[in-house]
């Protein structure tokens, strides 16, 4: 087994230094992203080249020594791999033609699924001899409910009705299309594992949007059924879950899903934190993303905050979500260093 830090605190050691890495790590807000990212018109053609993706996911290791390097990919080449049309519009964010009805599931696909994603798997395969030896690499989808409100909506969302109306109208439309997310979601895991991913995190970024009963359904349920496949076959390998959102249901979700890790939003408290979930999961998080592009006094206060109550444990730093495309390079430089003294 990895006896890299970060493997250890998610398979539940406490650790000094306390281990860091940032979600979207890589993107828009470091001005050598920018650069690469001219020169690929599409964003899924940037995905789609592991050239470039390598990169993209060394940039900001070289800036700031995270502990972790991401596959830089996005949760979306899941529905293209699948035959949906999918496309990313400059400053609007992905557009999909979406499902409207049964049809629209029954013409998903998996014949060319491993094909289509051959370029994440290269990008993984390369990264494992880029990166520095004692960084882990991080491979990741998006859950099976927040991928299928993309396909359904057609894009991002505020309100989510389309897909929500699925799950309480056509129910056994979003059953069969959440079945099928969630089989091609645990094959496409285990081939970033045989690829060189040392852990994984499932991105449930619309779970809070569902009440207790659907989130059981469609958010539980799903990512059980993916971290019994990935345990069978790689016990290894730690799960981070991030149900954001979840609120309370955050229990319910680490005690029923068996993931080794759970991701905090920052909305989540930190002693209820502490006391409730740390027992059952390591706990990552959370920073909240807007603290990290404001600066200053009140981010180092409250990183060291967060850091003084969940590193009595097994704590991986990290936001609440995100960094934000504005946040300034020199913030990122300034949080990594307090890590490193406070733990
Ligand atoms: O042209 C560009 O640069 C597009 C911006 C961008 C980037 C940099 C998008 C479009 N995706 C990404 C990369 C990405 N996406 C990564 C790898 C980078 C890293 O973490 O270092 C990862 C892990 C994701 C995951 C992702 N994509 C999520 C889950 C995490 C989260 O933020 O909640 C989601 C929901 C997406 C969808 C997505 N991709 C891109 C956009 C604009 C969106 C829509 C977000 C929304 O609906 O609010």
């Amino acid at each position: 087994m990895s006896d890299k830090l970060i493997v250890r605190a998610l398979k539940g050691e406490r650790t000094r230094p306390v281990p860091f890495w940032l979600m979207r790590q890589a993107g828009r807000y470091l001005p050598e992203y920018r650069e690469i990212r001219a020169k690929s018109k599409g964003f899924l053609d940037f995905c789609f080249s592991p050239g470039l993706t390598v990169e993209a996911t060394l940039q900001p290791l070289r800036r700031y020594h995270m502990d972790a390097a991401i596959l830089f990919s996005d949760i979306l080449v899941v529905p293209y791999a699948l035959g949906q049309e999918v496309g990313f519009q400059e400053g609007e964010g992905p557009k999909l033609k979406a499902l409207t009805n049964s049809a629209g599931v029954a013409a998903l696909s998996i014949e060319e699924f491993h094909e289509r994603l051959e370029p994440a798997y290269e990008t993984l395969r390369q990264l494992v001899f880029a990166i520095p030896e004692t960084t882990a690499l991080i491979g990741f989808a998006g859950a099976p409910w927040t991928v299928a409100t993309y396909m359904i909506e057609g894009g991002s969302s505020k309100e989510f009705i389309k897909a929500k109306s699925w799950a309480y109208r056509n129910t056994a439309d979003l059953e069969r299309l959440i079945d099928l997310l969630t089989e091609v979601t645990a094959e496409y895991l285990l081939m970033q594992i045989a690829c060189g991913a040392e852990v994984i995190q499932l991105f449930d970024s619309w779970a809070g949007i569902l009440p207790e009963e659907e989130f059981r359904r469609w958010s539980i349920n799903p990512a059980r059924r993916i971290v019994e496949k990935l345990r069978s076959r790689c016990p290894n390998v730690p799960i981070i879950g991030f149900p954001k959102g979840a609120g309370a249901l955050y229990e319910t979700y680490v005690k029923e899903t068996g993931v080794d890790a759970v991701s905090l939003d920052s909305s989540v408290p930190l002693s209820w934190a502490a006391q409730t979930l740390q027992p059952h999961a390591a706990l990552q998080g959370n920073l909240d993303n807007v603290l990290l592009l404001a600066g200053g006094e009140a981010m180092e206060r409250e990183t060291r905050r967060i850091i003084d109550i969940l590193g009595k444990g097994a704590f991986v730093f990290n936001l609440g979500h995100g960094i934000l495309q504005h946040t300034p390079p020199e913030h990122v430089a300034r949080l990594a260093e307090i890590i490193k003294e406070a733990g």
